[in-house]
């Protein structure tokens, strides 16, 4: 679900040696460091609560013809007290991955504030955005039409290209699939700069 149409004649565009760095922010709790690792290691790793960053850099295959695509991955600490610490993670960011816990309706207006408040700031304007619905394994998680409603997504600037994408981060499920939406949304907006610097 989502804004954005996918095209996967974008898939050809990226050089292989090329990094895409992405953010992975949201609420503490969230997912954000089980979402990383499984991605890193393709396994659970329990892990402690983020102080700082974890980062990693991960190669991925994706769409049909499975071209491998380098990401570095950010995971900033989702604590109230952390937060204003993103900004300085998403400034060079191609793409934003943002992990809502679908069981935590009581938190989730203030997840829909950090996420519209990230995304307006002037430097993320157009990064697109991969909404994980985390943890839809457990009983009581919010439907995809629920958190697309309580996360005001369609109320997000129209120059965010975003998708939402139920997953569950301990068993790895849909993501694979979330960043390969990610993948088509960035190379789209760099296919649509492109495009702009020349018309200039
Ligand atoms: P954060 O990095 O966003 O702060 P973590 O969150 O990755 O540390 O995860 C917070 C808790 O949620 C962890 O449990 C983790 O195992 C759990 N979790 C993450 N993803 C899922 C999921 O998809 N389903 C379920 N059921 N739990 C998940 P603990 O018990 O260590 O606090
Ligand atoms: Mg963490």
């Amino acid at each position: 679900m989502g804004n954005g149409q996918s095209d996967h004649s974008l898939f050809p565009c990226l050089a292989p040696f090329q990094a895409l760095h992405i953010v992975i922010l949201g609420l503490d709790c969230a997912g954000k460091t089980t979402v990383l690792y499984r991605l890193r290691f393709n396994e659970f790793v329990n892990s402690v609560p983020t102080k700082g960053f974890n980062t990693e850099k991960i190669k991925m295959s994706l769409g049909v013809c499975r071209r491998t695509v380098s990401f570095h991955f950010w995971d900033v600490g989702g604590q109230e007290k952390l937060r204003p610490l993103w900004r300085s993670y998403t400034r060079c960011a191609d793409g934003i991955v943002f992990v809502v816990d679908s069981v935590d309706a009581e938190r989730i207006e203030e997840a829909k504030t950090e996420l519209h408040k990230v995304t307006r700031l002037t430097a993320n304007q157009g990064v697109p955005v991969l909404v994980v619905a985390n943890k839809q394994d457990l009983r009581n998680s919010l439907s995809m039409a629920e958190m697309e409603s309580m996360l005001a997504l369609s109320e997000l600037s129209r120059a965010t290209d975003w998708y939402l994408l139920p997953a569950c981060a301990i068993i790895g499920e849909g993501l694979q699939e979330g960043l390969e939406k990610l993948y088509v949304m960035i190379m789209k907006r760099r296919k649509m700069l492109r495009q702009q610097k020349k018309k200039r």
